[in-house]
């Protein structure tokens, strides 16, 4: 696990939410993460809205990725995560239910984690419009399973999803 000396790890986060005010909880999840001492967040997409990919039945989701230096371990930025998605569906339960807010760990490094509670990289994500049309803007070059993300991308029906013309700063509010 990383100590407070070495060279922070480049990982990647994956945020999407469709009920309440997902563009607003999305700003404060960054926000709270960049407030963290062991991330900076370096690098945020644009929001897409996304037909909802699984259970279709349900409302239309935003979606956007971060590229984060981190200083913690995989476990610990998931702890990190899971507290903060806590703190936002806490305020939110009580008018909009629990899925305003979900922060996946796409990638941590060129780390493969499979352990119970944690699989990075994230195992869906080369299925998913929604994670790497957001995720070729800002780390087009990186490599998943033996193909950059652009090539998982270029593979994929992106039919429905729209990039939302937002201020490159969007999330800091
Ligand atoms: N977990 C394991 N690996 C990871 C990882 N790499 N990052 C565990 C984050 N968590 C990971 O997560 C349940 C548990 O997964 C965590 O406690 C952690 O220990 P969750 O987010 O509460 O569960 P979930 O979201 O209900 O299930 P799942 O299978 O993770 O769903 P997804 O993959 O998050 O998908 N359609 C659109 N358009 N946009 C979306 O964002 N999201 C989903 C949810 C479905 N359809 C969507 C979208
Ligand atoms: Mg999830």
């Amino acid at each position: 696990m990383p100590g407070r000396n070495d060279a922070p790890v480049r990982a990647y986060l994956g945020l999407g939410g469709n009920i309440g005010d997902p563009a607003s909880a999305m700003a404060a999840a960054l926000r709270a993460l960049d407030a963290d001492a062991g991330v900076d967040v370096v690098a945020v997409s644009s929001l897409y809205r996304t037909p909802p990919w699984g259970l279709t039945d349900q409302p239309d989701f935003l979606n956007a990725v971060a590229a984060v230096d981190c200083r913690l371990g995989a476990r610990d930025l998931l702890a990190l995560c899971l507290e903060v998605e806590a703190s936002l569906k806490r305020v939110r339960d009580i008018r909009w239910g629990p899925r305003v807010i979900d922060i996946d760990i796409l990638m941590f490094g060129s780390e493969r984690i499979d352990e119970a509670g944690l699989q990075v990289p994230h195992p869906r994500m080369v299925e998913r419009a929604f994670v790497l049309l957001p995720l070729s803007e800002i780390a087009t070059d990186a490599e998943v399973d033996g193909k950059t993300v652009a090539a998982w991308a270029d593979a994929l029906d992106t039919a429905g999803i729209t990039k939302l013309e937002s201020p490159a700063a969007w999330w800091r509010g």
